[in-house]
């Protein structure tokens, strides 16, 4: 059967950008789809950058202003991989012309701007997505499956970290390609909406909603220069912030994310721990949960290591012979063959952009309690 084309207009080319242009290029390879991305135009500021991109990934033109990309009856999907104070602007203008909006995490720089493309999209009744990409790890995906089967019983821990340390150095600049997310301008906040976010995400995914939490954040380089510029200026962003929480079920939260942990580079890992067994993952040996199973009686009664590589574990049917293994990039396409899914059954794919916004209310909580040192409510 024709497959249905969907034109994708992507506005940004950096990290993300090539990302999600892999996974649009790789998703009707390996899944069998209604829907057919079509890289149609990519967006960017500087048209020899934007016309090196768009040749290296095959887009079919180019756009140096998003409002005009916006406006193209050619396109279906507007992609944002833009710094986050893009992202309120784009999402509502793109909505209101009746396309479809996947946006790169956080979907917002706090809850107010989310709010407002929330409403954008509901009220122009259009797909969204914000990608939020780990929820796609194979590894991940079945842990929630699991855990949503019951299997782990009463929950008492969910605990998770995301350490890196490439802003140790000083000189590192605030703002400009590459170090925007140092900018609390462009990024709203350091490493709780870029880091934590993303285990905040999963966790709620996996355990259900936060209660209330409390924070120590701190900033440990407090001046830097801006990279436009070259003014020194002070720092907005948090270098890195502890949490700990209650979630709805009952259960206690604890998260670091910092990027000042020298020798980590991304080790994003979580643990939850339930009555009748745990599971344990990290970024770093993607495709293996840990597990430990109680009811497991005498000698063998022990952590398990499972390699989520067979085809009966989520996606992999659609990949290669069972043992061999998935990396980071994939996570990517699973999200796009999940939207692209939803477009034909007319589920929306999770996290949604109303989704994705709980995790910036806790994000937004977490930077609240980290000034004051209170115990807040994140509802
Ligand atoms: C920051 O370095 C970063 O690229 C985040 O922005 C991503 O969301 C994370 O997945 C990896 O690290």
């Amino acid at each position: 059967m024709a497959k249905k084309p969907l034109n994708i207009g992507m506005v940004g080319y950096g990290f993300m950008g090539r990302a999600h242009s892999n996974a649009y290029r790789r998703v009707g390879n390996f899944f069998d789809l209604d829907y057919q991305p079509v890289l149609k135009a990519a967006c960017g500021r500087n048209k020899d950058g934007v016309k090196a991109f768009a040749d290296m990934w095959g887009y079919e033109s180019i756009e140096t202003d998003w409002k005009d990309l916006v406006k193209r009856d050619d396109i279906d999907a507007i992609d944002i991989c833009v710094p986050n104070d893009l992202h309120v602007d784009i999402a509502t203008a793109a909505a209101k012309a009746g396309k479809m909006v996947l946006c790169e995490k956080p979907i917002a720089r706090d809850t107010r701007e989310g709010e407002k493309m929330v409403k954008a999209v509901e009220k122009a009744g259009v797909a969204n997505m914000v990608w939020y990409n780990y929820r796609w790890v194979p590894a991940v995906t079945l842990i929630k499956q699991i855990v949503d089967s019951g299997r782990l019983g009463r929950i008492f821990h969910y605990r998770a970290n995301f350490l890196q340390d490439w802003t140790i150095s000083p000189d590192v600049p605030q703002g400009g390609a590459g170090t925007w997310r140092l900018d609390v301008e462009a990024a709203g906040s350091g490493v709780t909406g870029d880091l934590l976010a993303h285990c905040i995400d999963t966790a709620m995914w996996i355990n259900g909603p936060i209660k209330n939490l409390t924070a120590m954040t701190e900033t440990f380089v407090k001046k830097r220069k801006d990279a436009g510029s070259g003014k020194v200026k002070d720092v907005g962003i948090d270098d890195a912030a502890a949490v700990m929480a209650h979630f709805d079920n009952g259960s206690l939260g604890l998260f670091e994310s910092t990027r000042y942990a020298r020798g980590h580079k991304a080790l994003y890992t979580l643990e939850i721990n339930g009555e009748h067994g745990s599971f344990k993952w990290d970024l770093h040996d993607l495709n293996r949960v840990e597990w430990f199973d109680h009811s497991v009686e005498g000698q063998l009664r022990g952590w398990t290591s499972i390699l989520v590589t067979d085809g009966e574990h989520p996606y992999l049917g659609k990949w290669w012979v069972p043992g061999l293994t998935l990396g980071y990039e994939h996570s990517f396409v699973h999200a796009v063959a999940d939207f692209l899914e939803g477009l034909a059954t007319g589920k929306p794919v999770s996290p949604t952009f109303r989704e994705a916004l709980e995790t910036t209310k806790v994000c937004d909580a977490i930077i609240k309690s980290g000034k004051s040192g209170r115990w807040l409510d994140v509802k």
